[in-house]
């Protein structure tokens, strides 16, 4: 059936009506059907009786799918075939768009949870199956993907034997690995290697500067919204990568003099910051609340020497309150754990009949933690505990290191009971308020934290201010004194992280001559698990951090894949004129500019002081954007709510200012650093030192100064602007590898997949903006064989003076080969004399090359 008309032919009408033409163009498929309609008003009345028409009426068109851009049309299918078919890259999709990507991942899915990794270029897509597949991580599997590995060093093709073994991809026999986690983790090492070969080479003076191909460092970028599987693929990542430091190691029978290998020691480093930054959420039981980049460091050898982990914005608030069904950090009520500790141990921390339900942190001060089905164990605390404990033990931290870990948690525990009613006794008509010296916590506080009575109320139950000069103290009724409980917590739970990071990090680093390896030519894989774009119904500052950090992300992720692309064109000979192509250069601005973005307007207003408040912020900020940025937008209704839109590469996103001034400042009452530094514990004081590194100068010149009455610190917004420009200069330094993490369903059941969350993921993970990158370009790939078998019949027409000779089928040159010359164009009439024998295979490619200019020239004429 071929389909032609307009979209009042198709439905019945002639004449009069407002829009809705439609062109239907034959167009030739495999199975000689229509394949394209092109409707001019998508939004007409007449498109969506087009589609139905073409639903009753051509069921052998494919049609598939509906969405696109988010309204509803039809785009042209892929040539059916089975599900086996299936490219598992999608960028061989014949025709690339949203819903045949869709379509192409759904099919796969489907299939098998091996099936859940596609390739898209250099993005690996990777779908949560939410439950274990066997043979999928197992080391046969690993075995596996090293053999290709090392075949494909070689230049060998084909799929190492996978009998000895439950793992059998399907792909078997496939010229490349079938994507996988381990074929990025890989690609990744063995990209380092020949990088590290590179620059040991004489090429390198030879060449000027270093491209993609040869640079040493690699990293590895994994994305995707919360419970999309980021932190299981980042430990894949990190178990293939150590496995084969392994192999390196015993390839040249170095031995090892350590107890616990830095293999070892790395991979357990997970365990601790789970521990402490991993949280239950709504979407994850165990939800990453940071964000990390950990450097995996190699010798030249490629044997790992060491590694080094940094993190991003903790989600403090999470200490002091957390809605119904979530939780605060695991490490609370992995210590409450019966069985976690022996019973003199808790006797010690004060929690020896204690459970979760006595204490406000773990109790979401007051709000009730709904049960809900809990899956993969992360309910087991104790044996949570037990690994995290096991953890220390390889990695390096001694038994009293560990215990006075546990005696600040358990400290923290009962110090947040003050929060509960009755603990600060009202004097003074609620103007001034003490601490509640009957309050059961209230020893527990003063032992575990090694503090005296008197300067924990002092800390607690007074503030210090600047006046005419002079540092003054007031006095805090009960109820800042509980907000000042709640500052104490949160800096203090923050700078324990801190600390467990350095500590991890000083036992990871590796001993001083594996750094000497590094420093005389080894190199690093950067692997980096980091929050999504994120879009909930109220956004907070927390939101625009992280929309931020995608923004910066998805730049470098754009650049890299156009130049990827550019290079293809260049290796195929294509003739190709650089497309301009609008990039979020200008979003980030909006935000990070040093004058006038809005993260720079938040910094002035702090420093402000008491007269700027979000208000005022946010007035500055319309002040600053109304007109200028097309990116910022706020209507009269959000302005009179103090809030405001960007137009974020992923879709708009409204932000209530609400809070961001404090959320900002983030301020640390001076009186916390002070009555820890004071602590008998050395733990506790190392608390106050690291609290004290996060305030600019030293606790001491503030004090000397009186100038503040509290810690002035690096702004939240300015510190992590700064971090991010770090993280992105490192990977500037990188060849990336991109993994996307998705999530089938919001409820993480395994075998369901709703396709609207899908296409949102894929949206806000930049697949698509990848795709565009792509269709900015040429988004129609063939090998040239397939190419030939449907189009060389066509040979003829275009060029008439030669023959097809057409049982001979070119051999398979890759996608759009255009030989090596770049194309030229081609005359009608080829002077080709008639007696001349026919090259199919010459013709072929004239007619790929005719199809290339037109192409160009037709987009030209679109831009
Ligand atoms: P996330 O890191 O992306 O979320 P996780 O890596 O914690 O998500 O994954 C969430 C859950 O999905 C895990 O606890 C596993 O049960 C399951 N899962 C993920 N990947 C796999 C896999 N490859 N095989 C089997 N199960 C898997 V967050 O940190 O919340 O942004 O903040
Ligand atoms: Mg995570």
């Amino acid at each position: 059936a071929v389909l032609s008309g307009s979209a009042q032919d198709l439905v019945g009408r002639r004449g009069g009506s407002r829009g809705g033409r439609a062109a239907a163009h034959p167009h030739p498929a495999d199975d000689g059907k229509v394949l394209t309609i092109r409707v001019a008003d998508p939004e007409s009345e007449h498109h969506g009786k087009v589609i139905d028409i073409a639903r009753r009426h051509l069921g052998a068109f494919d049609v598939v799918g509906e969405a696109n851009g988010g309204r509803q049309g039809i785009l042209p299918a892929n040539a059916p075939g089975s599900d086996s078919d299936l490219p598992s890259d999608l960028t061989q999709l014949t025709h690339l768009h949203e819903p045949a990507v869709v379509d192409c991942l759904h099919r796969r899915y489907k299939m098998s949870g091996w099936k859940m990794y596609t390739s898209s270029g250099p993005i690996l897509v990777a779908i949560n199956p939410c439950k274990n597949v066997p043979g999928l991580y197992d080391d046969c599997a690993m075995r596996m993907y090293w053999r290709w590995g090392e075949r494909l060093a070689n230049g060998a093709s084909s799929m190492p034997s996978s009998s000895s073994c439950g793992f059998a991809p399907p792909e078997v026999g496939e010229a490349s690995p079938p994507p996988h986690v381990f074929a990025v983790a890989d690609s990744a090492y063995r990209g380092m290697m020949r990088g590290l070969d590179f620059s040991r080479s004489s090429l390198r003076e030879e060449k000027e500067g270093v491209d993609c191909g040869q640079v040493a460092n690699q990293s590895v970028l994994v994305s995707g919204e919360s419970g999309a599987g980021k932190t299981v693929t980042t430990k894949y990542l990190m178990q293939y990568l150590a496995t084969l430091s392994k192999k390196v190691d015993a390839n040249h029978a170095t031995g090892r003099s350590q107890k616990s290998s830095i293999e070892q020691r790395v991979l357990q480093s997970n365990a601790i910051l789970e521990a402490f930054g991993n949280a239950r959420t709504l979407r994850n039981d165990n939800s990453s609340r940071f964000g990390k980049f950990i450097e995996l460091r190699f010798s030249s050898r490629g044997r790992l020497v060491g590694a080094s982990i940094d993190t991003y914005l903790l989600e403090k608030a999470r200490i002091v309150g957390h809605t119904c069904g979530e939780r605060t950090y695991h490490i609370f009520y992995e210590v409450l754990a019966k069985g976690s500790l022996t019973s003199g141990e808790r006797k010690g921390f004060f929690i020896d009949d204690a459970a979760a339900t006595d204490f406000a942190i773990t109790t979401s001060y007051g709000g009730k933690d709904k049960s809900r089905l809990l899956h993969n164990g992360y309910d087991d605390h104790a044996k949570m505990f037990e690994e995290v404990r096991t953890a220390m033990n390889t990695i390096g931290f001694s038994r009293s290191e560990q215990m006075e870990i546990v005696q600040a948690v358990c400290g923290l525990l009962h110090l947040s009971n003050f929060t509960l009613q009755g603990a600060f006794l009202e004097i003074n008509d609620g103007e001034e308020c003490e601490l509640n010296q009957n309050n059961s916590s209230l020893e527990p506080v003063l032992r575990l934290l090694g503090v005296s009575y008197e300067a924990l109320n002092a800390a607690v139950t007074t503030v210090q201010f600047k006046a005419v000069g002079e540092l003054v103290k007031k006095n805090l009724n009960a109820s800042q004194a509980i907000r000042a409980v709640q500052a104490l917590i949160k800096g203090a739970y923050d700078s324990i992280f801190s600390l467990l990071v350095e500590r991890v990090n000083s036992c990871i680093v590796g001993p001083s001559v594996d750094k000497e390896v590094v420093d005389e030519g080894g190199a690093f894989i950067g692997l980096l698990d980091i929050f999504g774009f994120e879009s909930f119904e109220t956004n907070s500052f927390e939101q625009l951090c992280i929309n931020y950090c995608n923004e910066s992300l998805q730049q470098q992720f754009n650049r890299f894949v156009f130049k990827l692309e550019q290079e293809e064109y260049k290796r195929e000979g294509i003739n190709w004129d650089m497309i301009d192509f609008e990039d979020n250069q200008d979003i980030l601005e909006l935000i990070e500019k040093k004058h006038g973005g809005i993260l720079t307007k938040l910094d002035e207003q702090c420093k402000l002081g008491m007269r700027c408040t979000d208000r005022t912020f946010v007035s500055a900020v319309y002040n600053t954007h109304m007109s200028t940025s097309k990116r910022f937008s706020a209507s009269k209704k959000q302005q009179s709510q103090g809030k405001f839109s960007i137009h974020h590469y992923a879709g708009v996103v409204e932000y209530d200012t609400n809070g961001f001034m404090e959320k900002n400042k983030d301020e640390i009452p001076m009186e916390a650093s002070e009555l820890f530094s004071n602590s008998s514990c050395i733990f506790i004081q190392n608390i106050a030192l690291n609290l004290s590194s996060k305030m600019r100068g030293t606790q001491e010149e503030s004090k000397k100064n009186m100038m503040k009455s509290s810690i002035s610190r690096v702004s939240v917004g300015g510190q992590f602007t700064s971090q991010l420009h770090k993280l992105r200069r490192r990977i500037d330094e990188t060849h990336p590898h991109y993994i996307r993490c998705l999530k089938p369903n919001d409820q993480l059941q395994p075998g369901r997949i709703d396709l609207n969350i899908v296409v949102d993921q894929l949206r806000c993970g930049g697949i698509l903006e990848a795709i565009r990158v792509s269709r900015a370009g040429f988004p129609h790939r063939y090998t040239f064989d397939h190419f030939y078998s449907r189009f060389g019949m066509l040979t003829s027409a275009l060029i008439p003076s030669v023959e097809i000779k057409s049982s001979h089928r070119p051999r398979t040159v890759g996608k759009l080969n255009l030989g090596e010359s770049p194309a030229t164009p081609v005359k009608r009439k080829a002077p080709v004399s008639k007696k001349q024998r026919f090259d199919p295979k010459k013709g072929c490619e004239t007619l790929v090359k005719v199809i290339a200019q037109w192409i160009l020239a037709e987009r030209k004429k679109n831009i």
